[in-house]
């Protein structure tokens, strides 16, 4: 009998430091989430250590994220991080339930975290540490009052004051003038306190998100710019360049459905009006542009393929869209680039830092300083307002996004980050080939089958595709024609005379300069993959 009450003395001190615990956390975000409105997003706690988990995770394990959790790696790390956090909030709360200052130190050491995570983030002040400790005060502030709630109707060991410390809980509520659980007068009250902390740290954070949405989106801006018409329009699109196969991927891939890879876990908010761009270092005449300047120069619209490195063999990180941009080659030009300078390095809104060979830019291709996507100025999730774009480059070496400074310099002066993670320094995408119908793991009809999908090779362009079935030959796919080299190609096959049971479908393309995908398998890091896209269907019937 006396076992069975002190089990669930235990358990109820538990559920009680538990609670103590979420509620002074959910406060302390609440909070802090108010706070960054008035400093910036990215002062957040949560954000701050978000940000800051990006940029000191192996790339292995980034690597692990994209595969595991695709497009929603960062939803995965945000769920992630609140999970730790109600853990740790959980463990602060019982431990503080019984040794006040055990919660104190406790909820003071998260607010410690946060502001080391915030002022050493990307673009940081010292101002981005106000968030994290006001969080902790107002953390601190709710889990004594509610403490001292909690401790009223149900008594427990020691009240942390280190006069009355070390008796046992049961021992306690005999010495109290009420049974615990009967003074319900006291129990309304704590869990009327419970509530109004939680509603109390809701608001907070909804009125931040609120008040973030207001002073720093660059939705409003976004919306009240006009693209100008460009001056010279995108090459016309064959007829055939867009195969009516259904499960294939669309030639031009709408903005929704565009891949999205970044280390920005709050978007940038750029506004159009006060973006600058300032291109400087080994020029003649270092300038600086605004967006309306930039709106001003001769427009081109093209059709570009972007593809990340980071794409497994068969993945899905690449998309083709119509960019309109201002010729980034003739920016270039103007600011008169010296001798010797061998690296573009383009600096974003959020410090992210690319580095691109100046001679690629500067060899004819269509290297843009993009400023609308399929129609539309850029989405924000993809650079507005304004991004760089180089056909034939990954998009980790080129495709800048909330772009805000270029600077000429030489690969041995400046390591950008991603070298700095020993990604390769120069990143020309290699040619990849993709089967998207039938799906892997598919069935299928006996009979005549269509296989389809897309292949790409930016700048060299798509020379060829071949299938083949289980280990039978190779076999010419149809290639759909193309407006040039910079986009992707759309191709097919009609396999005849597919029999029931298991079979295994192989694609391999090869690019404008003859060369054949090879079939050795290599990781994407650290300069792109290779291999054979290859998938098994089951044919029934
Ligand atoms: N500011 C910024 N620009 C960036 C990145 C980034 O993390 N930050 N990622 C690059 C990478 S790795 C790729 S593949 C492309 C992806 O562009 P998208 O998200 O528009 O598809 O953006 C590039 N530009
Ligand atoms: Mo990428």
């Amino acid at each position: 009998m006396f076992g069975w009450s002190r089990v669930r003395a235990a358990a109820r001190r538990f559920g009680l430091g538990a609670v103590l615990g979420l509620v002074s956390a959910v406060l302390a975000l609440g909070v802090g989430r108010l706070a960054a409105a008035f400093v910036r997003p990215e002062s957040a706690p949560v954000i701050a250590v978000g940000n800051r988990f990006i940029l000191l995770t192996p790339e292995s394990l980034k690597d692990f994220a994209i595969r595991t959790f695709g497009q929603q790696d960062k939803t995965a790390l945000l769920v992630g991080i609140h999970l730790v956090l109600a853990g740790y909030a959980i463990v602060v709360g019982v431990a503080g339930l019984r040794r006040r200052w055990l919660g104190v130190a406790g909820v003071a050491a998260f607010g410690a975290v946060g502001v080391l995570a915030a002022v050493t983030g990307n673009a940081a002040g010292p101002l981005d540490a106000v968030p994290s400790v006001l969080a902790a005060a107002a953390g601190i502030a709710g889990f004594l009052l509610l403490r001292r709630l909690l401790r009223r109707p149900l008594p427990v060991a020691g009240d942390g004051t280190g006069r009355s410390g070390g008796t046992d809980p049961d021992e306690a509520t005999a010495g109290g003038t009420g049974t615990p659980g009967t003074d319900r007068r006291a129990v309304l009250q704590a869990a009327g306190g419970a509530a109004g902390l939680v509603v109390l740290g809701g608001a907070a954070g909804t009125a931040g998100a609120t008040l973030q949405d207001r002073r720093y989106s660059a939705a409003s801006s976004r919306s009240a710019v006009r693209i100008p018409a460009p001056a010279e329009r995108a090459k016309p699109v064959p007829a055939g360049t867009e195969l009516s196969v259904p499960g294939i991927s669309p030639w031009r891939t709408a903005n929704a459905d565009f891949y999205r890879v970044d280390t920005a876990l709050a978007l940038p908010q750029v506004p159009a009006d006060s973006w600058q761009l300032r291109v400087h270092g080994m020029v003649d005449h270092p300038l600086t542009l605004s967006y309306q300047d930039l709106l001003r120069r001769p427009l081109i619209e093209r059709d570009i393929t972007l593809s990340c490195v980071s794409n497994e063999v068969g993945g899905h990180l690449a998309g083709n869209a119509r960019w309109i941009g201002a010729r980034l080659a003739e920016l270039l030009r103007e600011a008169g680039v010296q001798r010797g300078a061998s690296q573009l390095v383009s600096r974003s809104a959020d410090g992210m830092t690319i580095g691109t060979p100046v001679e690629t830019v500067l060899d004819g291709r269509d290297a843009l300083l993009a400023v609308a996507m399929n129609g539309e100025p850029l989405p924000i999730a993809h650079g507005f307002p304004v991004r760089m774009l180089v056909p034939g480059l990954y998009g980790y070496v080129s495709a800048c996004k909330w772009l805000v400074d270029l600077e000429l310099t030489t690969f041995r002066a400046y390591d950008p980050y991603w070298v700095r993670r020993k990604w390769s320094r120069f990143g020309p995408v290699r040619t990849a080939s993709r089967i998207d119908t039938p799906k892997p793991f598919g069935q299928v009809a006996p009979g005549t089958v269509t296989v389809a999908g897309v292949a790409w090779a930016q700048h060299r362009g798509i020379a060829g595709v071949e299938v083949r079935i289980d280990d039978g030959p190779w076999q010419r796919a149809r290639l759909a024609r193309t407006v040039d080299d910079d986009v992707w190609r759309q191709w097919s096959l009609r396999w005849q005379g597919a029999t029931t049971g298991d079979h295994q479908l192989t694609v391999r393309a090869t690019d404008g300069t003859g060369a054949t995908q090879p079939q050795t398998r290599r990781t994407p890091f650290p300069r792109g993959a290779t291999g054979w896209h290859s998938i098994a269907v089951t044919v029934t019937g």
